[in-house]
């Protein structure tokens, strides 16, 4: 039998783990399944969404581009992932419309003091200085996912116990 696609949506704050859990879960689907496509917002910023900025608007552009692209993948079976902060429930519901049953929404979650004080790519400091407007959780906004298909607390779990989560979610769903 033909294997579904899916889009696995992981959304949350910049410094939260969506691209470190994205990447372990992309070798394991690699493996499980022969193929699986990533689409980062920070990536995709550099070319289908090049030139859009943090403004809400652009913000949604940015998230209903890589669903529409995520969509396409999902229906022609392919398994994708998509890592982008993603902060407007509205937009989010949208691609979830679009891409209907076939959509799992990941929350990855952990307190803005936890991803500050990770503070990876030095951002936070500099959205605290203001010397970055607009960021997400500091000066803008983040909306929770209200009744995402899994929660994953990256200040309460290991990066590997998330990626087994989200493979056990699969299985279950019948996805692999
Ligand atoms: C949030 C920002 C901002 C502002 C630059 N607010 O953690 P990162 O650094 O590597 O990834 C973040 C990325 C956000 O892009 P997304 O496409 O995921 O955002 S959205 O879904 O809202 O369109 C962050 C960096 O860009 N970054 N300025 N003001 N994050």
């Amino acid at each position: 039998a033909n294997k579904r696609g899916f889009t696995l949506w992981f959304t949350g704050l910049s410094g939260a783990g969506k691209t470190t859990i994205s990447e372990i879960v992309e070798l394991e689907l690699q493996r499980r399944l022969g193929g699986v496509e990533v689409l980062d917002g920070d990536v995709v910023r550099t070319n289908l969404s090049k030139g859009l900025g943090f403004s809400r608007e652009d913000r949604d552009t940015n998230v209903l581009r890589i669903g529409f692209v995520a969509n396409l993948l999902t229906r022609n079976g392919v398994g994708v992932i998509v890592s982008a902060i993603s902060p407007f429930k509205e937009a989010r519901d949208e691609v979830r419309d679009m891409i209907g049953e076939d959509f799992i929404e990941v929350f990855i979650d952990a307190p803005v003091e936890v991803c500050a004080e990770r503070d990876v790519k030095g951002l936070y400091a500099k959205a605290f200085s203001g010397e970055i407007p607009q960021f997400t959780g500091v000066s803008d906004p983040y909306e929770a996912p209200v009744d995402p298909e899994l929660h994953i607390h990256t200040d309460r779990e290991s990066k590997g116990e998330s990626a087994q989560r989200v493979i056990d979610y699969l299985e279950q769903a019948g996805y692999l």
